[in-house]
Parts: C-alpha cells; sequence; structure tokens
C-alpha cells in the first residue's frame, strides 16, 4: 500500500462525505480519470472480499475519485474504464456480494459508514454536576464512547489503522516497551471485553527529542493482525490541519485521577480541554523545559477546577471533531504535575508529524 501510492505519488485529499480522495500529481484534475482498483489488503479494508467493489471503484475512478478504504489507485498501467462521465457514489454501509454500491452524488455531510474512521457511538453528554471527579476532573466514560482509545498497560494509544497505534515514544523508552495492546475496553480489568492484539513492531519518531527533550514524542505500534472494527472499536481519522487555539477537543484515558496518586481508575474517563496557543504555553514553561512546535497544549476547566491528563495517561488521544468526524490531533506527553492551572498538560502534536504517520502505517 505504501510503495503502491508512493509510486503514483497520489496526494491524500481532505476527507469528502466520509470518503478520502486521490488526486494524481500534475495530471488530471479531481473530475479526471484514475486508475482505481478495489482494494484486496483485508489489513486495510472489511470490503478486501466483496466483489461488488470491483467495478464501483473502476466508476469512481473514472469519476476522479478512489475512496479509501474500498478503493485503492492502481498501477499506473492499469487501463482506464472508457466512461467518462459517471457520478462520484457514495459508498453504501453494507454492501452484499450480489448488490453492487448504488451511487450517489457526493455531498459535504460526512456520512457515517461502518469502518470509516472518527464516528462513534454518539456525541459526549453534557456535564451534569454529580459527576465524579476522574482522568483529572472529568468522568467514567461511557461504554463503547471512544473507539479508538487502545491500552497498553501503563500507556494509552490511538487507533489509527486496523493494524497501527499512536501513542507517546516516551512509553517505550522507559524500558517496558508495550507489547500488549487492548481495544474496545471500558473496564481495563475486564479485558475478555476487549480485542488484545501483540505489538510486533516499536517504530520511534525520528526525532524523537530533538530538538528539545520532549520534541516529537511519538511512537507507532505495528500489531500482529489488525484489530476488528466495529462501533466499540474503530479508528481516529487523521487531521490535516492543527486544531485552532480556544478549540473544544477531548481526552480519555485510565491514568491518575490526580498527580500520584495511586491507584488509577478501572473504568476510561473522559474530559473535553481547550486548545492553548504554543506562545502562552511556552511562558508557562519558560523555566521548566522548552515548549515547541511539535507539541499542543491544552486543559480544561469545570466547576472552577482544572481538567487535564496525568501520569497513566500518556501516549493515549487528544481528539477534536470536525464536522461528524473525529480527528487524532495529540498523543499525551508531559507536563508539570497535573491539572495545575499555571502548567497546561502537553501533548506531541500529531499534524505536524503526518507524513511519517502516514508513510510509516501505510495510510
Ligand atoms: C505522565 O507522567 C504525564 N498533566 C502525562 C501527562 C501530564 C503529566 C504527566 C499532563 O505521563
Amino acid at each position: 500500500m505504501i510503495s503502491l501510492v508512493h509510486a503514483l505519488a497520489a496526494v491524500s485529499l481532505p476527507l469528502v462525505a466520509g470518503v478520502r480522495r486521490y488526486r494524481r500529481e500534475g495530471g488530471e484534475s479531481l473530475e479526471g480519470r484514475i486508475a482505481c482498483e478495489h482494494e484486496k489488503d483485508c489489513e486495510v479494508s472489511l470490503w478486501c472480499n466483496v466483489a461488488s467493489y470491483e467495478d464501483w471503484c473502476r466508476i469512481n475512478g473514472a469519476a476522479g475519485n478512489c475512496p479509501a478504504p474500498y478503493c485503492r489507485p492502481a498501477q499506473a498501467s492499469t487501463p482506464l474504464p472508457s466512461t467518462t462521465t459517471a457520478p462520484v457514489p457514495t459508498p453504501s454501509p453494507s454492501p452484499g456480494p450480489t448488490s453492487p454500491p448504488t451511487p450517489t452524488p457526493v455531498t459535504p455531510t460526512p456520512t457515517p459508514v461502518p469502518g470509516t474512521c472518527g464516528q462513534k457511538k454518539e456525541a459526549p453528554a453534557p456535564w451534569t454536576q454529580d459527576v465524579s471527579i476522574s482522568i483529572v476532573n472529568g468522568r467514567p466514560a461511557p461504554e463503547c464512547a471512544w473507539p479508538w482509545q487502545v491500552n497498553l498497560g501503563g500507556c494509552g494509544g490511538t487507533l489509527i489503522a486496523p493494524q497501527w497505534v499512536l501513542s507517546a515514544a516516551h512509553c517505550a523508552t522507559g524500558g517496558f516497551p508495550p507489547r500488549t495492546a487492548y481495544a474496545g475496553l471500558h473496564n481495563r480489568s475486564v479485558t475478555s471485553q476487549g480485542q488484545r492484539r501483540t505489538v510486533i513492531a516499536w517504530i520511534l519518531h525520528p526525532e524523537v527529542r530533538n530538538p528539545n527533550k520532549w520534541s516529537n514524542d511519538l511512537l507507532l505500534l505495528k500489531l500482529d493482525s489488525p484489530f476488528e472494527l466495529n462501533e466499540c472499536v474503530n479508528t481516529a481519522c487523521l487531521p490535516t490541519v492543527s486544531p485552532q487555539v480556544g478549540a473544544k477537543c477531548w481526552i480519555s484515558g485510565w491514568g491518575n485521577l490526580e498527580f500520584q496518586q495511586q491507584p488509577p481508575p478501572e473504568i476510561l474517563q473522559e474530559v473535553d480541554v481547550h486548545i492553548k496557543s504554543n506562545a502562552d504555553c511556552r511562558d508557562a514553561y519558560a523555566s521548566i523545559s522548552p515548549v515547541d512546535e511539535t507539541m499542543i497544549c491544552a486543559n480544561g476547566m469545570r466547576d472552577g477546577a482544572i481538567s487535564d491528563a496525568c501520569q497513566g495517561d500518556s501516549g493515549g488521544p487528544l481528539v477534536c471533531e470536525e464536522g461528524g468526524q473525529w480527528f487524532v490531533h495529540g498523543a499525551t506527553s508531559w507536563g508539570r504535575g497535573c491539572a495545575d492551572a499555571s502548567y497546561p498538560g502537553v501533548w506531541a502534536g500529531v499534524t505536524q508529524s503526518l507524513e511519517w504517520i502516514k508513510q510509516t502505517a501505510g495510510l
């Protein structure tokens, strides 16, 4: 998949209607024809064995669109179909082998399609007064609320592809690289509820700890086999742009409820945080550790108290919703203490390292 996409010099364009579009560099426009074939890699596409997608992908290509994960740009030598004016269809949620997907026009509204990134069961509930204090100053998440949340035992991670987890580099460099990844957990001790995979590769960001101690604190984990995606296990989308200062985003994890307070919670916790400017964050940490452009700072405020990630949340997701889809913008990284009003939490930024992530995971 990596080499194929790169051989074609395909450019991944922003998600439209829940599908990723590909355009060939310097060649045809989006409306032009693309050699687009059915994705046969079952690690990438849940629809790898559904024959009805073969024609459908060719028709999409003719319309200038090659929607992953169902289709992929084909080898340049693949003959293009003769059709020139086919409409761009939206994938059907559950195609059957005998009934090809019905072509419908693309609309700007993302369509929830099982197996596509960034879809979750329901929006986070509004806050009420009677919630317990957790993550720091958050609350227990409903079951299946954050389907990309991965438990690495002492660290968190974000599922970005069925076989790839994004986490923090310091989760692997501290002496105990994670060996097992669970998805679909609510109570971290009830592992029978989730899916378990073995980590087969730990890939540190090539610029980890450069130029500063906590720069590029990112890790990619390859799993022995893909997770099965369902309502409680799904990938988060990769963003194309960084979140705006002030944007409301969400964090989740099984980390401490207070700095250095053990034991950590059994149930996954959630809280909303707001993105801080890097300039403000740099000032806050001026006497402690440099904050640079590879990092994103954030914290929240609820009932007059600060919300933040804490020890054990490391590597876990900072996600922001955009147009009905959730995008992972950070991996929980560091901070002074937890929920200290003077020191926001710091996440390793995703947008800054998008090319490394996509190339490494073959996305
Ligand atoms: C940690 O030690 C850690 N308040 C993670 C996040 C924060 C602090 C510490 C942010 O893993």
